[in-house]
C-alpha cells in the first residue's frame, strides 16, 4: 500500500520552519459549493493566505491517499464538473484508501490530517452539527466528536443554520471543545449573524491564540472552535432564510435524504431556491474566516520562533 498520509513539501518545510500555515477543507469545493465557481474559491481562498504571509495546505484525497497542500493541478480535478469524488469524514477514509478512490475531505477528516501533519490552524465555512429531527435520526455530524480529541484552532462561520443550534453547542459543551465568537458573544448561525444564542468571545486573534496556548498548557486535547460572523451587508436576510430552508427541508425528506447526502443536498437547494444569494453569503463567510485564520496562525508561531 502507498504511504498512509502524504504531506507535500512545502507544508512540512513551512511547519518545520514554524511559519504560520493555514489547512482548508475540501468537501465545501467537492460538495458544498456549485460548479464551476467552487474551483475559483478555493483556488482564490489560497491566495488571499499567500498573500497575508501563510502558506495554504488544502486536504483531500487522491487515489486513496489522504494529502495535506494539494497542487493547484489536483484542487481543478477533485472540483471538476463530473468528476468521480466521494465526501469523506474520518471514518471513511481507510476505506477510501484500500479502494484508492479521489475524494473532498469534510471538517472531521481535515482536521485528523492537519493535526497529523503538524498544522494548528484551519479554516472552513460552516461546521457540521446536530440535525433538526435529531432525537428520531441520531443525524450528528463526525465533526464533532472529531473535534473533542484534536487540539487544533477551528475558524467556521459558527454552525451551520440548517442545523439544531442550540443542541450543537450542547453536544459541544458535553464534548469539551473550547467555544469562542470572534469579536462578539452572540453565535454565528453561517447564513446569519446571530444564531440567538451566546457564547464566550475573544478580541482578537492573539487572543485566540492565546486560548489555544492555555490548552495546551493544560494538556487538554480539545479543539478551540473560534466562531465568526460573516460581515453584517452580506448575511441572508433572516425570514429569506427561514422559508427556504423550510422548502429545503421537505424537499429533502421527499427525495428520502439521509446520511451523508443531507447537508450537500440542503446547500445545493438553498443555493438555488435563492438564485446564488445564499452561495454568495456561503463564499463570504469562508473567504472572512479564512482571514481570521490568517491572522491566528501568524498569532500562534510569533513564541514559537
Ligand atoms: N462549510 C461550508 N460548506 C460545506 C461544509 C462546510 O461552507 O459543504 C462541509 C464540511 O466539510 C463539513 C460538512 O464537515 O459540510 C458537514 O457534513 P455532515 O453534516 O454530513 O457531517
Ligand atoms: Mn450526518
Amino acid at each position: 500500500m502507498s504511504e498512509p498520509i502524504r504531506v507535500a513539501d512545502f507544508v512540512s518545510e513551512a511547519v518545520a520552519a514554524h511559519r504560520p500555515v493555514v489547512a482548508l477543507e475540501s468537501t465545501i469545493f467537492t460538495h458544498g459549493l456549485t460548479r464551476p465557481r467552487n474551483i475559483d474559491v478555493a483556488l482564490d481562498v489560497e491566495q488571499r493566505l499567500r498573500d497575508s504571509g501563510v502558506v495554504p495546505a488544502t486536504i483531500g484525497v487522491i487515489d486513496g491517499v489522504p494529502t495535506v497542500g494539494l497542487s493547484e493541478q489536483q484542487i481543478r480535478m477533485l472540483g471538476a464538473e463530473d468528476f468521480p469524488v466521494v465526501k469523506l469524514g474520518i471514518r471513511d477514509l481507510p476505506v477510501a484508501a484500500a479502494k484508492g478512490v479521489h475524494g473532498g475531505t469534510t471538517v472531521s477528516a481535515t482536521a485528523l490530517l492537519a493535526y497529523r501533519a503538524g498544522i494548528s490552524v484551519f479554516a472552513t465555512g460552516g461546521l457540521g452539527g446536530v440535525h433538526r429531527g435529531a432525537t428520531s435520526t441520531f443525524d450528528e455530524s463526525a465533526d464533532l466528536v472529531a473535534l473533542a480529541s484534536l487540539p487544533i484552532v477551528v475558524v467556521s462561520g459558527g454552525v451551520k443554520s440548517i442545523l439544531d443550534v442550540p443542541a450543537t453547542l450542547e453536544r459541544l459543551e458535553t464534548l469539551g471543545v473550547i467555544v469562542v465568537g470572534y469579536r462578539t458573544t452572540r453565535f454565528p448561525g453561517f447564513y446569519v449573524r446571530d444564531s440567538g444564542c451566546v457564547v464566550d468571545d475573544v478580541d482578537s486573534a492573539g487572543q485566540a491564540a492565546a486560548v489555544a496556548r492555555a490548552r495546551d498548557g493544560l494538556g487538554l486535547r480539545s479543539a478551540v472552535l473560534v466562531a465568526n460572523p460573516v460581515a453584517a451587508e452580506d448575511q441572508i436576510d433572516p425570514e429569506l432564510h427561514d422559508r427556504v430552508l423550510a422548502e429545503a427541508e421537505d424537499a429533502a425528506a421527499g427525495a428520502g435524504m439521509r446520511g451523508k447526502a443531507l447537508t450537500p443536498f440542503l446547500l445545493e437547494h438553498m443555493h438555488r431556491a435563492t438564485e446564488g444569494r445564499t452561495l454568495d453569503t456561503n463564499v463570504a463567510v469562508y473567504r472572512g474566516n479564512v482571514t481570521v485564520a490568517a491572522e491566528i496562525a501568524h498569532a500562534l508561531v510569533v513564541r514559537q520562533r
